[in-house]
């Protein structure tokens, strides 16, 4: 007679939303990957600690990185590049799970692009106050693969705008295990992310964590 109270509630999203021609939005797509990305995830930031990197103009970004993969992106008084040693360690960047590579390659495939092998996995940790400002995504040599993105832990506003820095973006608010594949007309649409609520998320703890797979080289 109660058991329904004890029901969880529907989640009424639609699994799927355009965010534009080329772009979308795969709600809860990294679920079944879930407890293995996040096994193989600790892996890497032991090897590999998140580091709050400076931009060429010497700010400091709020966001934490790291990567893995054969080539990771890096940003300091030189500019931005991907480089296949990270710079704190000397090291090459941890080899690439292969949990990393099946969600990336499956979304890709979900969202029309087949045969999606990335060879960099940017690994960004928002603590509450953090944010991305709106850029784009142009350091990569091949524009005709997607990018796969993974968010886990805290919701976050994602900004998505258009070809000119100019152009108002839209809103959409990401939750863990959601996944986005951005590729084809919009691969260089400018997009950021608001400034991170407070919170607490029952997995992740007081962070999100978004993990963004790319063709680099
Ligand atoms: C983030 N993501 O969601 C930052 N870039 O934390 C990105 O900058 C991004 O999610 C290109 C494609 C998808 C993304
Ligand atoms: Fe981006």
């Amino acid at each position: 007679m109660t058991a329904d109270l004890f029901e969880a509630v529907p989640d009424v999203r639609p699994s799927r939303e355009a965010l534009a021609d080329g772009a979308v939005l795969l709600r809860g797509f990294a679920k079944p990957f879930e407890n293995e990305v996040i096994a193989a995830l600790h892996e890497i930031i032991a090897q590999a600690p998140f580091r709050r990197m400076f931009t060429s103009g010497g700010h400091q970004m709020s966001v934490a990185m790291t990567n893995c993969g054969n080539a990771g992106w890096v940003t300091d008084h030189s500019g931005y590049r991907y480089d296949g040693i990270d710079p704190n360690s000397g090291q090459p960047w941890p080899a690439m799970p292969g949990v990393f590579c099946q969600v990336a390659e499956q979304a890709a495939a979900a969202g029309g692009f087949e045969g999606f092998a990335p060879d960099a996995c940017l690994i960004n940790r928002y603590a509450p106050g953090a944010r991305m400002s709106l850029h784009q995504d142009k350091d990569e040599l091949d524009f005709t693969a997607p990018i796969v993105s993974v968010s886990l832990g805290l919701p976050a506003i994602f900004l998505f705008g258009g070809p000119k820095r100019a152009d108002k973006p839209n809103r959409y608010r990401l939750e863990h295990d959601d996944v986005v594949v951005w590729g084809g007309p919009s691969r260089l649409f400018f997009h950021g992310v608001a400034p991170l609520a407070d919170g607490e998320h029952a997995v992740m703890g007081r962070q999100r964590i978004n993990l963004t797979f790319r063709k680099a080289r």
